[in-house]
């Protein structure tokens, strides 16, 4: 019977699971070189961890890794029910808190590479005897790589904005939709159709890359002082028709990214994205060397430690 250790946390809703030691060795490699081999010769691993009847399309994987850049303490490769993503948001909040659950962080700054680049986590201060498990991400660079692209469903044309943020969105505002939990089965609809159409009419994200998530904007909720409680609102579908809990900390990078661009955002200015459950991340940007610097803020919450357990006679073991 083959064990593996894991830890599961949220980050506003959205679940990471965490696997700190892999059943193999992935080479000295860069996190990207890891990840190729991992996409080479262990996918079944992903299968393993994250699919039915283990798992759901819901969970987000964190492999922990070691880096290849010495500035970097942790390397962690993301993955979902239908393959990897190039930085996860929510994910590296959950990371961060699972490590700081675990005592291997401490409050301050953690370097962490991923498959695209290298982001900077500030794990803050909790009070004395509960684990820390509010964290700032620095994400790499985020850019608006389009702006107002038409995309038609059922006679009716919408536009969007393809941006990248650590992966590649296109993020939609006259979709007149309710960006509520009574319609996640018709906004899950909409986002897959507006998704097909970018593949069908050759929309895609810089050097041909497909653009695989797609982010609906709708005015935040209300508080009972009739107030907004965020600047917006979100509901994100995800590569594998899974819609994020959270607000989405690579899509909120795209989001300040395309904000930054149409003057709509300063430097420093808080930017406060809801998530389509209610969840709220904190945004801001830097701009270094003419590049536009995201930082994602939220909360992430342990919620399960065990052992995966894969019987080689189960059927279904390594995932449906
Ligand atoms: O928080 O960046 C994120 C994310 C990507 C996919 C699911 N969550």
């Amino acid at each position: 019977m083959k064990k593996i250790p894991y830890l599961d946390s949220h980050t506003g809703g959205e679940p990471t699971r965490l696997i700190t030691s892999l059943p193999f060795d992935l080479g000295t490699g860069s996190v990207a070189d890891k990840l190729s081999t991992l996409k080479a010769h262990h996918d079944d691993l992903r299968r393993t961890v994250l699919l039915e009847p283990r798992g759901s399309d819901v969970l987000v994987g964190a492999y922990l890794v070691p880096p290849a850049d010495p500035t970097c303490q942790f390397g962690v490769i993301y993955f979902n029910n239908v393959g990897y993503l190039g930085m996860c948001g929510h994910g590296t909040i959950g990371l961060i808190a699972s490590l700081a659950y675990m005592g291997k962080v401490t409050p301050g700054v953690i370097r962490v590479e991923t498959p695209v680049g290298v982001v900077e986590a500030t794990l803050h201060k909790n009070e004395a005897g509960k684990y820390p498990n509010k964290v700032s991400v620095q994400n790499i660079p985020a850019y608006r790589h389009l702006t107002h692209i038409p995309v038609t469903i059922d006679g009716k044309t919408v536009h969007g904005d393809v941006a990248w943020g650590g992966n590649w969105f296109f993020l939609v505002h006259d979709h007149g939709m309710d960006v509520n939990m009574g319609n996640l089965e018709a906004l899950t609809d909409f986002s897959w159709r507006v998704r097909e159409q970018l593949t069908a009419n050759g929309i895609t994200g810089a050097n041909g890359a497909e653009i695989d998530h797609v982010e609906l904007f709708a005015p935040a909720s209300t508080a009972l002082s009739a107030e907004p409680v965020a600047d917006s609102k979100s509901f994100v579908l995800c590569p594998g028709k899974a819609y994020d809990r959270s607000p989405c900390g690579t899509g909120t990078s795209a989001k300040l990214a395309c904000l930054y661009g149409d003057g709509k955002l300063q430097v420093g200015q808080i930017w406060k994205q809801q998530s389509v459950v209610g969840s709220i991340f904190e945004g801001s940007i830097q701009i270094q060397d003419n590049r536009i610097i995201p930082t994602i803020t939220g909360e992430a919450w342990v919620m399960s430690e065990g052992t995966i357990l894969v019987d080689e006679r189960d059927p279904f073991g390594k995932g449906i």
